[in-house]
């Protein structure tokens, strides 16, 4: 499977890399980035020719398939010119930045009549998640009641600005709490909490997001994304007989003045490596088999209506605007 990757930043980049060495049964033939060094450096790499932009990958009649790692407000063009080709494609969270802007997409592919898109909502790989997952499924905790998420990264890039905390960070912690509970989200209200003076204050970070979902389970999320220390996430489902946990990865631990520390992983790569590979190894498999499996336009699209409630919330319990399901996403990766 030839794949065309549109964005060749920092995950770009990983993907690449992934998709060439880590992925079995897809290349990387084609390559755009609006920094054209960038784009050339990753396709020496890789053996890919460089197009010159973005909806040239999506029609060079080489490219089977499609990676999506621009910016977030650079997707839904993307990814709605993929589906008029009846082109696969990964596209990275969040699918759109607007929730009427992922609506298009979800109702392109209803019109397309088949699924052609999945949303790089890697959690769902993830070893831990999924062990969570397969303890709720079994009732070992009981009915979940309460989901207690954080979200802290070390720093964010100076590109990161406003209220990208919650569109594109929290979009995670959405999807994770829709996936695992099997419901979706209706309200959201952000608490004001006191801000660090660490972080630009137009990121007033860090956030704390109260999540309801339709049956009425709680989800608080913390996003803190200048937490400093390391990268650290964390998911708790409380049930009405036990609690199912994230176990907190380790890169290694030091001994010394008589005490030992655990080694956080830094950032979002390390911690999700082995998602990543896992995610992108699905997403192949899946357009080998004509059919996609993983987190869809809805999952994308649901995400992003709640964090728009997220951010009109400003201290108030925000409805979620979200339109009727429709049956195209009834499958397993959806509520
Ligand atoms: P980045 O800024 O490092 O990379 C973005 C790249 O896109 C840059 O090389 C930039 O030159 C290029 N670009 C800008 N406009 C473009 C356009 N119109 N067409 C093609 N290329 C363009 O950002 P990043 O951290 O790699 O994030 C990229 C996307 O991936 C974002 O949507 C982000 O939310 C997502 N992301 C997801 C995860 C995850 O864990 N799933 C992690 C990081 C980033
Ligand atoms: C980034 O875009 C990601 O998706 C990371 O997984 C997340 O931790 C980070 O907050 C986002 O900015």
């Amino acid at each position: 499977m030839n794949v065309g990757v549109i964005g060749t930043g920092m995950i770009g980049t990983e993907h690449v890399r992934r998709l060439t060495s880590r992925v079995a049964g897809a290349r990387v033939t084609a390559v755009f980035d609006v920094d054209t060094d960038r784009a050339a450096g990753v396709a020496a790499v890789a053996g890919a020719a460089v197009h010159r932009e973005g909806h040239d990958v999506i029609d060079d009649p080489a490219v089977d398939a499609v990676l999506i790692a621009s910016p977030g407000d650079t997707h839904a063009d993307l990814v709605l010119a993929c589906v008029a080709t009846g082109k696969p494609v990964l596209c990275e969270k969040p699918l759109a930045t607007t929730s009427g802007a992922a609506l298009k997409v979800v109702e392109a592919e209803m019109t397309y009549g088949r699924r052609l898109v999945q949303v790089g909502f890697m959690r769902r790989y993830d070893v831990g998640y999924l062990t969570v997952k397969s303890a709720l499924a079994a009732g070992r905790v009981g009915e979940p009641l309460l989901v207690h998420c954080v979200h802290r990264n070390v720093s964010v890039p100076p590109a990161f600005t406003g209220d990208m905390s919650l569109t594109d960070s929290l979009v995670h912690e959405v999807d994770a709490s829709r996936w695992l509970l099997g419901q979706e989200i209706v309200a959201a209200t952000v608490v004001e909490v006191p801000h660090s003076p660490l972080a630009s204050p137009q990121l007033r970070d860090p956030r704390l997001v109260l999540l309801e979902s339709e049956r009425g389970i709680v989800i608080d999320a913390e996003v803190f994304v200048n937490a400093r220390y390391g990268y650290d996430v964390r998911c708790e489902v409380v049930g009405t007989t036990g609690t199912v946990a994230l176990e907190a990865p380790t890169t290694g631990a030091v001994a010394l003045d008589g005490g030992r520390v655990q080694a956080l992983p830094m950032d979002w790569q390390a911690r999700f490596a082995q998602a990543y590979v896992d995610e992108l190894q699905d997403w192949v498999d899946a357009v080998h088999r004509g059919t996609a499996t993983g987190p869809s336009a809805w999952d994308g699209y649901a995400a992003t209506a709640v964090a728009e409630a997220a951010v009109a919330s400003r201290g108030s319990r925000t409805m979620v605007d979200l339109a009727e399901r429709p049956a195209l996403y009834s499958g397993e990766s959806s509520p």
